[in-house]
């Protein structure tokens, strides 16, 4: 039965234009894999009782576009990507409700605006835990998660659902390489190297930036999401071994992206 419904599920997202999706057993959040972990208010049974799995669908961030950001470009792929993500995600609670399981999605981020991310900088629920549990990636240095497909360079959305699927587990291997590209480009110097990669991130100093951005028309900022090296959408472009800076980047993408980044954005 969990089984044909997964299979239906992979279906019908498949349809709709998402690879990405994973299933993860809500009870999986009451054994933390490592710490911190989220505080339980913010697990899936808490947030939607009668909860029994998470379903995480994930689209991809076209390499080239965001490689222009901070700019316009990358502000509109971003508002796209969102629109779909919840309109999937609230299509796939309705079909899976429709079918007598009792299912809601939660939105892709989950908050007013970037400025109130300044003091507090979560959200009621975190879908790259979600993610991460349901075998999707793994956390990196960047604070980010990273696929094997797009390294951190996917947005995700997740419907909570009564039904119970057939879980994924986390991946056994890490994908984050350590090369500590991410902290390096930074412009802010927001990313640390501790330990605990999740709690070295000043989030503080990144929603601030973010803030900047905006009123710009040129937020989110990115950049240590598009020089990580992890991800085989890097073979697609032919864009591998990218430094980012002048030197390090063929002269042709370099005026393209100057180009981009005049218009439309201040
Ligand atoms: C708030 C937020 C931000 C804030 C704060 C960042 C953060 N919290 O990590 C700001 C504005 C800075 C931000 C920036 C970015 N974000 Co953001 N963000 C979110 C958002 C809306 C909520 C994250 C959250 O609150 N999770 C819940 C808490 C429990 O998790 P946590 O913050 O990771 O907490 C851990 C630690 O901080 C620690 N901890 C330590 N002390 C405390 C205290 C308390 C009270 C708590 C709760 C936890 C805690 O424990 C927790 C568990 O490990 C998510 C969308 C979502 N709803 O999941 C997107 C999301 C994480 N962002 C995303 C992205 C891509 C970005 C940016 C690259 C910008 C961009 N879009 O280009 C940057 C990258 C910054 C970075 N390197 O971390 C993606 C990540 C995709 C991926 N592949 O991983 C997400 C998932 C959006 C999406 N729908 O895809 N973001
Ligand atoms: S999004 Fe920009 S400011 Fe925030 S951590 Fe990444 S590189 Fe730094
Ligand atoms: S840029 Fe390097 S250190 Fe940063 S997350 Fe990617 S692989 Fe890890």
């Amino acid at each position: 039965m969990g089984a044909d419904l997964g299979r239906t599920i992979l279906d019908k997202c498949r349809e709709w234009g998402v690879r990405m999706v994973g299933f993860a057993a809500a009870d999986a959040w009451d054994e933390p894999p490592f710490e911190p972990w989220p505080p339980i208010e913010f697990h899936p049974k808490a947030i939607f009782p009668g909860c029994r799995t998470v379903i995480v669908l994930g689209l991809p961030v076209t390499l080239p576009i965001l490689e222009t950001s901070p700019s316009i470009w990358y502000q509109e792929l971003y508002k796209n990507l969102n629109a779909q993500l919840d309109e999937r995600a609230y299509r796939l609670s309705q079909l899976l409700n429709e079918l007598g399981h009792a299912s809601v999605y939660v939105p892709r981020d989950g908050y007013g605006t970037v400025e109130l991310l300044v003091e507090s900088p979560y959200a009621f629920f975190s879908h790259r835990h979600a993610a991460y549990l349901a075998g999707l990636g793994t956390f990196g240095i960047n604070n980010m998660l990273l696929t094997r497909e797009y390294g951190p360079r996917v947005r995700f959305v997740s419907v909570l659902t009564a039904a119970e699927l057939p879980p994924g587990g986390p991946m056994e291997k890490g994908l984050c390489v350590r090369c500590m590209r991410c902290a390096k480009a930074c412009p802010v110097q927001a990313i640390g190297d501790v330990a605990y990669p999740e709690a070295s991130i000043d989030k503080r100093r990144c929603a601030t930036r973010s803030v900047e951005l905006k009123k710009r028309y040129r937020s989110p900022c990115g950049i240590c999401i598009k020089v990580c090296p992890v991800g085989e959408d890097r073979k697609l472009f032919g864009h591998g071994n990218m430094t980012y800076d002048e030197e390090g980047t063929p002269p042709e993408l370099w005026r393209a992206w100057e180009h981009v980044r005049r218009y439309g954005s201040l």
